[in-house]
């Protein structure tokens, strides 16, 4: 971390964060990410904003949203990609992602959540119970939503210590469950209403369809430019990118991943890449991963393989998808917005297909050696949902390893192991 960081030791403290432990968290975060970040060879220049955006990811950019309040404008944290952020925007207010992706605070947490609860869950409770998360104690409003049984109930318990609103997401994608989502929509447009002060229109959510689409389209050229051989880029570095979406401040985030894309294709140009052209390009699917989670990539990476896509909420469910931009009524829009939503393809719902087809084609469309699925220890939908998605790869010919994990290095060693056979059989 930033050894400017003890300019923001009075932030910290207004924000209620516990100091101490704070500090051994940006400590342990720097450690990680110097380990996995720092020692790559031939990284694209446009990356040091990142290392930059990290060094910095509970200062400036907390500072940032400190001012914005300061000048009237509303922080939302959200944990789901089915938070529909243009709508956050348009109202004048930040979405940001809230930290879940290490362990954190687990002894209070196992106070009121069973041991047998997903990583996930249990980081963004520790997160917030041994308030070390200054994203979370910023926010005025957090939107939780109803996806997984543990996320939902969780939610009911986060409630209590933070304003919390829910969001009703449909479990299946029949007419009708669109009917609901887009009332839910509407509702969720009233609450931010209420919360802003400000009134949703056709003039503010063009705008901000239009730059969170610009948003999506940047990470879109960043991902396509790893269908190439050798990769310009490393998967680290492209998950990174994707997980710093959920913090950034849009604009200057698009026009930094562009310039990334920019050099990425002047690299392909030049058939320059960061792993040989015969490394084994893998692709991952499963769980999100937040910061500080890069335990897979990194295995994957320092094993010899490289990674070249994810089909994860912090992955191509992020970016895939763009609103429709044609509509010229806001109740157009919001249907356009409601569509996109419903369009994502989270384990949570039954059946789901579209996973299934969006991982198959993916993996053909990347020309992947093999599939990684990483599923979270104790997450019900993406480890039952692992066993159609090796079926479906395995009928198309590409062979699937299945990783059930956690946030720990405990089983580092023994990860290792499989991701290195794996490697060695599917070249
Ligand atoms: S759209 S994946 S961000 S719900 S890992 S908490 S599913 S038990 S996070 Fe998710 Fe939205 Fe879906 Fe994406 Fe539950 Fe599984 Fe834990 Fe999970």
């Amino acid at each position: 971390m930033s050894d400017t960081a003890t300019d923001y030791r009075q932030m910290w403290a207004d924000l209620g964060l516990n100091l101490e432990a704070h500090d051994m968290l940006l400590g342990a975060v720097g450690q990680m990410y110097g380990a996995a970040y720092m020692s790559q060879k031939d990284r694209p220049e446009g990356m040091s904003y990142f290392d930059f955006v990290i060094s910095e990811i509970h200062g400036l950019r907390i500072k940032e949203l400190r001012d914005h309040q300061a000048a009237g404008g509303k922080i939302i944290g959200t944990f789901c990609v089915y938070v529909p952020e243009e709508i956050i925007r348009a109202l004048g207010g930040q979405a940001v992602g809230l930290c879940a992706g290490a362990e954190w605070a687990y002894d209070e947490v196992e106070q009121i959540l069973p041991r047998n609860t997903c990583a996930l869950i249990k980081s963004f409770m520790g997160f917030k119970m041994g308030q070390v998360c200054p994203y979370v104690e910023a926010a005025d409003l957090v939107i939780g939503e109803t996806t997984c049984d543990g996320k939902k109930k969780a939610y009911e318990l986060f409630g209590e210590m933070k304003p919390t609103y829910i969001m009703e997401l449909p479990q299946m994608k029949r007419p009708d469950d669109m009917v609901l989502w887009r009332g839910e929509i509407d509702r969720f447009v009233a609450k931010l209403e209420e919360v802003t002060g400000h009134k949703l229109t056709a003039e503010n959510l063009s705008l901000a369809i239009k730059e969170v689409n610009d948003k999506r389209r940047a990470l879109q050229r960043l991902n396509a430019a790893r269908k190439a051989s050798p990769v310009p880029i490393s998967g680290k570095d492209a998950l990174l990118a994707v997980q710093v979406a959920f913090y950034d401040d849009v604009p200057r985030y698009t026009e930094m991943v562009n310039k990334i894309a920019d050099e990425l294709e002047a690299r392909i140009a030049e058939g320059k890449g960061v792993a040989p052209a015969d490394a084994p390009r893998i692709m991952v699917t499963g769980s999100p991963m937040s910061i500080p989670n890069w335990k897979v990539h990194d295995t994957i990476e320092t094993a010899g393989g490289i990674v070249v896509g994810e089909e994860l909420c912090t992955g191509s469910r992020y970016y895939a998808k763009l609103v429709d931009e044609s509509a010229d009524t806001l109740e157009g829009m919001l249907d356009d917005i409601a569509e996109k939503y419903l369009d994502i393809n989270c384990a949570c719902f039954t059946p789901n297909p579209g996973r299934i087809e969006d991982v198959i084609a993916m993996a053909k469309d990347l020309k992947v050696d093999g599939i990684l699925h990483y599923a979270l220890q104790f997450c019900a939908p993406y480890t039952i949902e692992a066993y159609s998605v090796e079926k479906a790869a395995t009928e198309a010919g590409i062979p699937v390893l299945r990783v059930d994990t956690d946030y720990s290095m405990e089983d580092i060693g023994q990860l290792s192991t499989r991701v290195e056979a794996f490697l060695e059989m599917v070249k």
